[in-house]
């Protein structure tokens, strides 16, 4: 695989070696999302940077590991703004688009901020529907754009964000692929993961399986919402181990993100295995979103009718995929973030 400075090992272990920094970054790519410093509620994506154009060296490192990283996209003032904007969501319920997001936890009364230790890790569904700040990042043109470029797309939707706050001491997350939680007619999905802490070893940072996305992709073998969720009791890689078994493999390689600064980004195909570790800091949190992006011209599957978030967008007069393939995704719900324009002949 291209990641230089992987740390590798023979052995029928598995093994995340973070000790050599964050090996994914053996490359000078890197590109801005700068965001505004008041958004508006009503505003949606920023300016496209048409100048931002991914080596052709970066997406054949997607094509061939299933992920990317890429330094230093956010700076250190907007992190900090999304972080004070995360703890307002999370401990104080402020909204300020006027609607919560499509899931957000109970936080303790005992919790006074992020910083406070505590067993589970935080999971906010669509906190760009809730929030400005979020909600700008979310839908950059020029995130988009790069997304596009990697993904061989002509244009890019928004179908999710996920916020996974580790507060101190909270639990791993469980090994899994994105792409089987989506209930679309078109499979092909891509995650941008934003650090918005520093990704120190013991943070239980965001770990990849180079490769995995080529991996069996039917759907005894890619790990349910329920298998996801029924985990509690094993590790946090047998489901994925259990893949790779079936794989014929015997050696797996872990790449760790540890290492990777605040402001940062990973970008991964939907059926890449990744999982993170136990935040083993007994003072700082750990923080990340995940942006899942979708080719734009999709519809649900009757699939969505059996999901708690999506079967709202399942009418009721519908009753076969074919039904669903009539009714457009709502560009408010599931924005357009980027787009190829082509001009029309004659047109200048
Ligand atoms: O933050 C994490 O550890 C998990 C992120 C993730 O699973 C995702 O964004 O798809």
């Amino acid at each position: 695989m291209s990641v230089a400075g992987t740390c590798s090992r023979t052995g029928p272990t598995i093994f995340s070696d973070s000790d050599c920094g964050c090996a994914a970054i053996d490359h000078d790519f890197s590109f801005r999302v700068t965001l505004p410093d008041s958004p508006s509620a009503t505003a949606t994506g920023l300016e496209c940077n048409d100048a931002v154009v991914v080596p052709l060296g970066l997406k054949t490192s997607f094509d061939q590991d299933g992920f990317v990283a890429i330094p230093n996209v956010l700076d250190e003032s907007t992190v900090k703004a999304l972080n004070e904007r995360l703890e307002c969501v999370l401990l104080q319920g402020d909204y300020n688009r006027n609607q919560p997001p499509d899931k957000v936890p109970k936080i303790s009364a005992t919790t006074v901020s992020m910083s406070t230790p505590h067993k589970r890790v935080y999971q906010i569904i669509n906190i760009h529907k809730c929030d400005c700040l979020f909600h700008q990042l979310a839908t950059s043109a020029t995130l988009g754009r790069v997304v596009a470029q990697l993904a061989g797309w002509t244009s890019i939707r928004l179908a999710q964000d996920q916020v996974w706050a580790k507060p101190p001491g909270a639990a791993p997350l469980v090994f899994h692929r994105d792409a089987p939680y989506f209930q679309f007619d078109d499979p092909r999905l891509v995650t941008v993961w934003i650090a918005l802490d520093t990704m120190h070893a013991t943070l239980g940072p965001l770990e990849y399986v180079p490769g995995s996305h080529n991996w069996d992709s039917s759907s005894a073998s890619s790990g349910s919402m329920r298998q996801f969720y029924s985990n509690k009791n094993s590790s946090y890689d047998t489901m994925m181990r259990a893949a790779a078994e079936r794989e014929g493999l015997k050696d797996i390689n872990v790449v760790s993100m540890a290492g990777l600064p605040a402001g940062s980004i990973t970008i991964h195909h939907g059926t890449t295995w990744h999982g993170s570790g136990k935040n083993h800091s007994p003072t700082q949190p750990r923080r990340g979103l995940g942006l899942h992006f979708v080719p734009g011209p999709v519809h649900f599957t009757m699939q969505a009718k059996k999901s708690k978030l999506y079967s709202k967008y399942v009418p009721d007069h519908c009753t076969s995929d074919e039904d669903l393939q009539q009714i457009p995704l709502d560009a408010n719900e599931f924005p357009i973030t980027w787009q190829q324009y082509t001009l029309l002949e004659g047109s200048e």
